[in-house]
């Protein structure tokens, strides 16, 4: 795969100085390779999801817009959504049951989701019936509040697969066998309880997605996002330049790449600092980073002790 992408780098790079008419183009196509091969991903087919879900509606009015949509219409993923109610056998396309023991709530039963599973994946990807624990070729995914808590770093180990199944629940959950015979991970966007996973399947695929080299139109976005290097975006401004008597911060007007990139560095830090102390134990920073977080740490004891002495 890397050599193959090696020599498409090549042939972009002989194009380039062949040609100025599509050289912003090639650009972007050089960056998506390169970020391709660097980052590992198959560049060369679409990622596929297949989402599995008993509300198509809101999965499709999402990807319908935006990012998600261009991503699938350049072919950079593709989102097959899958209706679990499609795959009931009985006359009523039932979907759910009472839990045994008793106790509120439905539980989703076990028929439909396999059927749908085991007839969308082929059998190549997958045996018909997985051993627990079992890898399986294609991640069969369940999101619900009991999974692993969804992450930036499951985001990019997503994004090396070229295929991942997404099945949502709702009502109480699932039939414990699907999460034992069928799924091989498990996932939840936060410690909260939303109705279904439908939003957090869409999470997935939309962090997954933006992933994929070329997904933006940008190539060197999904770098700046939050999150991504391991601390929060720093402030953003556009014009005008000055509203409401508020001004934007004069380095960002004075041209200076170097200074603007550093006051970006140093914002980002400050924002981590105070709002999520956690993402700074776990990076490597710098010399420079680190005395610049002395200076804010101090300053903020400083603000604390000035709080205390006037309380
Ligand atoms: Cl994946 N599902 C539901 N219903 N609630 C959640 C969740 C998923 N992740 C966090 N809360």
């Amino acid at each position: 795969m890397f050599e193959s992408i090696g020599a498409r780098v090549i042939v972009c790079e002989k194009f380039g100085t062949l040609t100025c008419l599509h050289t912003h183009t090639l650009a972007i196509e050089y960056t998506r390779l390169v970020v391709a091969a660097r980052e590992g991903y198959n560049d060369t087919v679409p990622l596929r999801f297949d989402l599995f879900t008993l509300f198509p509606d809101i999965c499709a009015a999402y990807l319908g817009e935006s990012i998600l949509k261009r991503a699938q219409e350049s072919g950079l993923v593709s989102v097959r959504i899958h209706n679990l109610r499609d795959y009931a056998a009985d006359k009523h396309h039932i979907t759910d049951d009472l839990p045994y023991g008793g106790g509120g709530g439905m539980v989703m039963k076990p028929e439909p989701i396999f059927a749908a599973v085991e007839s969308v994946l082929t059998a190549d990807d997958r045996p018909p019936t997985a051993v627990e624990g079992q890898l399986s070729a294609v991640p069969i995914i369940l999101l619900t509040p009991q999974g692993r808590p969804f992450t930036q770093a499951i985001a990019h180990e997503l994004a090396q697969h070229d295929r991942l199944a997404l099945i949502c629940g709702r009502y109480e959950g699932f039939d414990e066998r699907v999460r034992l015979r069928l799924a091989t991970d498990e996932i939840s966007i936060g410690d909260y309880v939303i109705t279904g996973g439908e939003l957090a399947a869409l999470v997935v695929v939309d962090a997954v997605t933006r992933l994929r080299p070329g997904a933006l139109g940008d190539p060197s976005g999904a770098l700046d996002d939050s999150h991504a290097s391991g601390l929060l975006e720093y402030p953003h401004y556009t014009r005008p330049p000055e509203f409401r008597g508020w001004a934007v911060p004069d380095v960002l007007l004075s041209g200076d790449h170097a200074r603007i990139a550093r006051w970006r560095r140093e914002e980002s830090l400050r924002r981590t600092f105070h709002r999520r102390p956690d993402l700074l134990l776990k990076l490597e920073l710098s010399e420079e980073d680190r005395l610049f977080l002395a200076e804010v740490a101090e300053e903020a004891a400083e603000n604390l002790r000035s709080q205390i002495s006037n309380s």
